[in-house]
């Protein structure tokens, strides 16, 4: 059996996900909601390091700024005396209606200014948390129709956003990083930065892009179609991977946000061998040293027993995977068969020291193509030995 969670796990959840009541657009709420506090006192209780927040889950829009002050300072009191981090904050800009066509993207210049000062004012609540990251997910920048938006004025005022965000916490001092979270659709039919791709893409065109990363949420890049855990390498390999959403999803569909590894759970093993033991031939290459963030909800048939059941099972199945993962990479046979696939062989430049095109071009590497393709690489025996750590 494996081990109960502990703080040195850096296991995190958002307050929104132990706190969802179960209202989806079919139905109402299937359980109370409890008072923000006391979910972070049970999140200590079993074994969790950390919480994250929209402004929202725990100050209602609107308030007023004395009120604001009393309910932000019970939620540090009470996380402070239970030792439990507040990493992570992040701004509700997608539930009140004035967010309906986006905040920072929206046609309406209006909604466009209230948009960005809510970011910013959330800005100063992380930076008054202690958290360190700062998650900028755009669930309403978007459209239903491509009729309905100028997209080079809506890319040129998603830069403008982020970069006004990003010179607020340098100007501020703040100790904070931004991470974008993509997702290819819902809310809108269409989101903007769909992909880990897209947002990098957007990334390098910053003028302060150096504090502005990723967020990636599994189910998200799953949504669409993609490979979740090729995703977070990229993001990792650029620098980028400043935060995760760890959660479960089953192919494409509606973002069921289920809980860690009930989805594609082959997936999840790799996901969690590259957070914990890294890229296979660079030891001394970057790792995620960040928060275990699980951003899923647990389902709306469980009653609140089922909520704390559900956030343990994400953590233990983290740690059962990271167990697993180890074992893989210790096992001998999986050495072999990683040398014989060539798995270490891709880390060598293809360019020799120093050498000039002209004396590449030049070169005979008496190379036999013949030889060459006619080559095993043995990639499925590696990833049966793979699948017996897993299920074994
Ligand atoms: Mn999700």
């Amino acid at each position: 059996m494996t081990r109960v969670p502990t703080p040195s796990d850096k296991f995190s959840f958002g307050l929104w996900t132990v706190g969802w009541t179960g209202a989806d657009p079919f139905g109402v709420a299937t359980r109370p909601s409890l008072d923000p506090c006391e979910y972070v006192e049970r999140l200590a209780e079993i074994g969790a390091w950390g919480i994250t927040f929209h402004d929202n889950d725990v100050v209602g829009f609107g308030a007023d700024a004395a009120t604001r002050e009393k309910l932000l300072t019970r939620l540090k009191d009470t996380a402070d005396r239970v030792g439990i981090t507040i990493e992570m904050v992040t701004t509700n800009t997608f539930t009140h209606p004035v967010f309906k066509d986006g905040a920072l993207t929206s046609n309406d210049r209006g909604v466009r200014r209230f948009g960005l000062r809510k970011v910013l004012r959330a800005v100063d609540t992380a930076a008054a948390m202690g958290a360190q990251t700062f998650v900028m997910w755009g669930g309403r920048e978007g459209a239903e129709y491509d009729s309905s938006k100028d997209l080079h004025a809506a890319f040129d005022r998603y830069r403008e956003g982020i970069d006004t965000v990003a010179a607020y916490i340098k100007a501020q001092g703040y100790d904070l990083r931004i991470a974008l979270e993509p997702k290819p659709n819902e809310p809108r039919g269409d989101i903007f930065l769909p992909t880990v791709g897209h947002a990098l893409g957007l990334i390098a065109q910053l003028d302060h892009g150096d504090i502005v990363g990723l967020n990636p949420e599994t189910g998200h890049e799953q949504m669409a179609n993609l490979n979740f855990t090729h995703g977070i390498a990229q993001a990792l390999w650029a620098g980028k991977l400043f935060h995760i959403d760890l959660n479960g999803q089953k192919g494409l569909k509606y973002d069921q946000d289920l809980v860690f590894g009930h989805g594609d759970l082959l997936s999840a093993f790799f996901t969690v061998d590259l957070l914990e033991n890294g890229f296979p031939s660079c030891p001394d290459g970057p790792r995620y040293t960040g928060p275990r963030h699980f951003d899923y909800k647990p389902s709306r048939t469980e009653h609140l027993a089922g909520v704390w059941d559900s956030a343990r099972a994400c953590m233990q199945t983290y740690l059962q995977l990271a167990e697993k993962a180890h074992a893989f990479r210790a096992d001998p046979a999986v050495k072999e068969a990683m040398a014989y696939a060539g798995i270490h062989d891709l880390a060598a430049p293809t360019l020799g020291d120093g050498e000039t095109i002209e004396a590449f071009l030049a070169a005979d590497d008496d190379f036999d193509p013949e030889r060459a393709g006619s080559r095993d690489y043995g990639f499925v025996r590696l990833h049966q030995l793979a699948l017996s750590h897993l299920i074994g």
